[in-house]
């Protein structure tokens, strides 16, 4: 008897693991250029697009409502890490206090650095997307985008914009920095959606 062991389910109930990954215990980084070093007194999270137009400084965001967040990770130069603790401000909280329009369909991210990254909407609220602001009990390093970093551990990493300092609302999407060069649009991990032709 021929038993075809070739086919398993594309996600196994238990499986933690995204296809194509492989788990580490280090927190390697990547970064298109060098590390912007902000410091806490001079960060501020600018809310623009179609919202009430906002700028809070470090003081002013940290003292809304702070949640904690237990979630594994995933790059897409392959590695996963699982558990990461953060501490962080949710979207559904900061979309609330901005009273965005229903008009709005995506965020734009935009960083120190100049980079920026898209994300639908509905991909922040519900509990699936905060500003972080504190890694594993202390400040988030400067490496990984502190002070503060957007945090969308559900999609892949490069959506998780570091040095955060404003979202932009906007009605139609506008690719950013890695999806106007050749990165998957979305990026769902369990889809393997890496690349644009995925
Ligand atoms: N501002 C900014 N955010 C960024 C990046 C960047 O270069 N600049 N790199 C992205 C990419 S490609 C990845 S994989 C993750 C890496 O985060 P880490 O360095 O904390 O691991 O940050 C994302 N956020
Ligand atoms: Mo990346």
């Amino acid at each position: 008897m021929v038993v075809n062991k070739g086919f398993t389910a594309k996600r196994a109930p238990n499986q933690r693991l995204p296809p194509g990954q492989y788990e580490t215990q280090d927190f390697p980084v990547l970064s298109l250029g060098p590390t912007p070093h902000v410091q806490k007194e001079s960060w501020s999270l600018e809310i623009k697009g179609l919202a009430k137009p906002n700028k809070w400084n470090w003081k002013e965001f940290t003292s809304f409502p702070i949640n904690e967040i237990k979630t594994d990770i995933h790059c897409v130069t392959r590695w996963s890490k699982f558990d990461t603790k953060w501490k962080g401000i949710s979207m559904d909280y900061i979309m609330k206090k901005s009273q965005v329009s229903p008009k709005a369909t995506h965020v734009i991210a935009h960083s120190s650095d100049g980079y920026t990254t898209n994300i639908p909407i509905k991909d922040l609220t519900g509990g699936k997307a905060w500003v972080a602001v504190e890694y594993e009990g202390q400040d988030i390093p400067a490496d990984h985008g502190g002070p503060a970093r957007l945090f969308v551990p559900h999609l892949y990493f490069w959506k998780s914009a570091k040095w955060l300092n404003a979202l932009e609302f906007v009605e139609g999407d506008k690719p950013g920095f890695w999806e106007t060069r050749g990165y998957h649009n979305y990026g769902d991990p369990w889809k393997e959606q890496r690349f644009s032709f995925d």
